[in-house]
């Protein structure tokens, strides 16, 4: 078998220059320059990353499932793969665009954890989640439509042994408007140390505008509370990004 080559992965200059504006899309532009984009606009994501392969660890329930939905180049999935000791268990990555699934294929091919990947290029809201341990949302769940929300957190808590979590990161919006301007301003503030442009910040965020839909943490502990999930816990916030964890009652 000749070796994968890893796919090669530049600098995101996606909003550098001046353009009408349009929707964000998760297309061969946006795959292509991922990592970089992914990591100089979420506050906490290196962080977030190596703590999934952390609480996987912990909450991985041997011959049980796994899913990472959304999981784009396969950042997380792989993170999920290095925290499951068991080898009865599976592991399922999800992703409704091409251009990340296959590039994601790569990436785990070049991983030499013996767990085997399964990754299904379809829409989260319609791929099968069974006898689940660990299910990671990590900054998905912001860009499913608010009113679909809830049918698929209640479809993953049904799907979910007792004693197993749901790892949920999502950006969040916050009721007090001074505070919301101050997170989104060192938000936005983190972006310019990492090397964004002010033209770049305001292009994206326009392009963003209709497609990530923020919730306030109140609006989530709520709702994955009704979806069946107990004891919602914020493991991680870094200005207006979260991450929490969200159990399966025994
Ligand atoms: C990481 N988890 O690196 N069905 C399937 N995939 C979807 C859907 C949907 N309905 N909506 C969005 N996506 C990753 C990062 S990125 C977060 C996740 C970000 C996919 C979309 O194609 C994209 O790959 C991913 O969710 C969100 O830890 O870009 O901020």
């Amino acid at each position: 078998m000749t070796a994968p080559h890893k796919p090669s992965h530049q600098l995101d200059r996606i909003y550098a220059s001046e353009q009408p504006r349009q929707d964000f899309r998760f297309d061969e532009s946006v795959a292509r320059v991922f990592p970089d984009m992914i990591r100089r606009s979420v506050p906490g994501y290196t962080t977030i990353i190596p703590m999934i392969e952390v609480i996987t660890e912990q909450y991985v329930q041997p011959g049980s499932n796994c899913y990472d939905l959304g999981c784009s180049l396969g950042a997380s999935t792989l993170a999920m793969r290095h925290g499951m000791p068991h080898a009865g268990c599976t592991l399922v990555g999800v992703d409704n665009s091409s251009a990340m699934i296959e590039r994601c294929q790569h990436y785990i091919a070049l991983d030499d954890h013996p767990l085997p990947v399964t990754l299904r290029c379809e829409d989260i809201l319609d791929t099968p989640i069974t006898d689940a341990s660990v299910t990671t949302l990590n900054f998905t769940l912001q860009f499913v439509e608010p009113d679909r929300r809830l049918e698929l957190l209640t479809r993953i808590a049904q799907a979910t042994r007792p004693g197993g979590v749901l790892i949920l990161s999502e950006k969040i919006r916050f009721e007090d408007e001074q505070e919301q301007q101050t997170q989104t301003r060192l938000h936005h503030e983190f972006k310019r140390a990492n090397g964004y442009s002010d033209l770049e910040i305001s292009q994206k965020r326009s392009a963003l505008e209709q497609v990530l839909i923020p919730e306030t943490l109140a609006g989530h502990k709520q709702r994955l509370e009704e979806a069946g999930f107990t004891d919602v816990t914020v493991w991680y916030q870094c200005f207006n990004f979260v991450s929490m964890l969200a159990f399966r009652p025994n």
